[in-house]
């Protein structure tokens, strides 16, 4: 029985040489297989006397156990090896600059929306949107303005051709995103807490108006709701978005057919090196229309206005983002120039958040 330990050790070595896993099984099946050299000799046991057989086989099972331990071993080695050679080829260097280059920008409107969007979030605003082809009645009627009213003529508006009337109403460009607050207030029970940024369209074109251009309207609706709430808000907007504490806001009386008291809103600027700066109150610029939703508009959208109140705010985007960030030229946001956006564009991972400052 000594060479059995000298048949293991040729096992062994045979098994340690093995240098994949083909290899391994090969020496499997010749040593432990049907027709292995051990399983041959495991069977060769049964032509024994009984006290041989006990000796030969305790041997020849502690062969056995050393040779299978051994190919297991070898088999699970190689099979590590193998998934670090994967891993190692497949490894990704997560600290490497992203490919390609960092082309496109985010255009200043997107970046004012979102600001925007973030600022009214943080005091209970939700962001409505809606169509932007309108009837003339979510346009005009529901908001009280009438039938004679300049606004809705021909040479302001974008109309579509009168064939595709539906039910007696028009189809148009919406001239302001009012129609997608008269809808929330037709489909939604107060109180209601929105703004509804988006594109407007109206028929004027020279350098400082363009067909199309963007808006932001704001609407309010609770009970007991008063100039004092709209004011408080505007200010806080104002301050929010221009990143100033000390802003005056000068409130105008006005007139649009939508609100009852209007306001029109100016906020204090200042001349600093040929610059005209927000805060200080050597001049006035306006930027917001305003004021306490008409009784009329409320009705019109099915709300008993003796219960619900509310006011709601125009403004322009375009306009803020050229006050905030110093362009000059309104036709410019609009050429799509890229030399323009990468001059004036953001980046798209400076994500405005009220925590991390909403300027860039
Ligand atoms: C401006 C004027 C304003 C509104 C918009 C509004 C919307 C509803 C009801 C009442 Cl549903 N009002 N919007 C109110 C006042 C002014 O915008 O000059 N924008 C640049």
């Amino acid at each position: 029985m000594s060479d059995l330990s000298a048949e293991q050790s040729e096992w062994l070595a045979k098994i340690a040489a093995a240098s994949d896993a083909a290899a391994v099984e090969a020496l499997r099946v010749a040593a432990l297989g049907k027709s292995g050299a051990i399983t041959q000799k495991l069977k060769a046991l049964g032509q024994m006397d009984p006290e041989a057989r006990k000796v030969a086989g305790a041997a020849l099972n502690v062969l056995r156990e050393a040779v299978s331990a051994a190919l297991s071993a070898r088999k699970d080695s190689l099979e590590a090896a193998e998934l670090d050679a994967k891993l190692a080829a497949e490894a990704v260097d997560v600290t490497l600059p992203v490919e390609p280059a960092r082309l496109g920008t985010v255009h200043p409107v997107s970046q004012v929306m979102d600001e925007l969007a973030e600022i009214f979030a943080d005091l209970g605003f939700a962001v409505a949107t809606g169509p932007e082809i309108e009837d003339d009645w979510h346009n005009f009627t529901a908001l009280n303005i009438p039938e004679s009213h300049p606004a809705r003529a021909m040479h302001d508006t974008f109309y579509f051709p009168e064939q595709l009337a539906k039910e007696g109403r028009r189809f148009l460009l919406r001239t302001h995103t009012s129609p997608v607050q008269i809808r929330t207030m037709m489909s939604q029970e107060p109180p209601i807490r929105i703004i509804a940024p988006g594109r407007v369209y109206r028929s004027d074109s020279d350098a400082t108006h363009t067909p199309m251009f963007h808006q932001v309207e704001g609407l309010v609706i609770d009970r007991g709701i008063h100039m004092g709430h709209l004011k408080w808000t505007l200010e806080t907007f104002i301050k929010a978005f221009f990143e100033v504490d000390d802003v005056t806001l000068r409130f105008r009386p006005s007139y649009f057919p939508f609100t009852e008291p209007s306001a029109e809103v100016d906020v204090g600027c200042s001349w600093e090196g040929g610059t005209l700066k927000i805060g200080g109150e050597s001049s006035w610029l306006e930027i917001l229309g305003s004021g306490m939703v008409h009784p009329r508009v409320i009705s019109a959208c099915g709300l008993d206005p003796e219960e619900w109140q509310g006011f709601a705010f125009g403004v322009g985007i375009d306009r803020l983002a050229m006050l905030k960030y110093g362009m000059t030229d309104l036709r410019a946001f609009f050429d799509g120039d890229v030399r323009w956006l990468k001059h004036y564009g953001f980046s798209p991972l400076a994500v405005p958040t009220l925590s991390g400052g909403v300027g860039a």
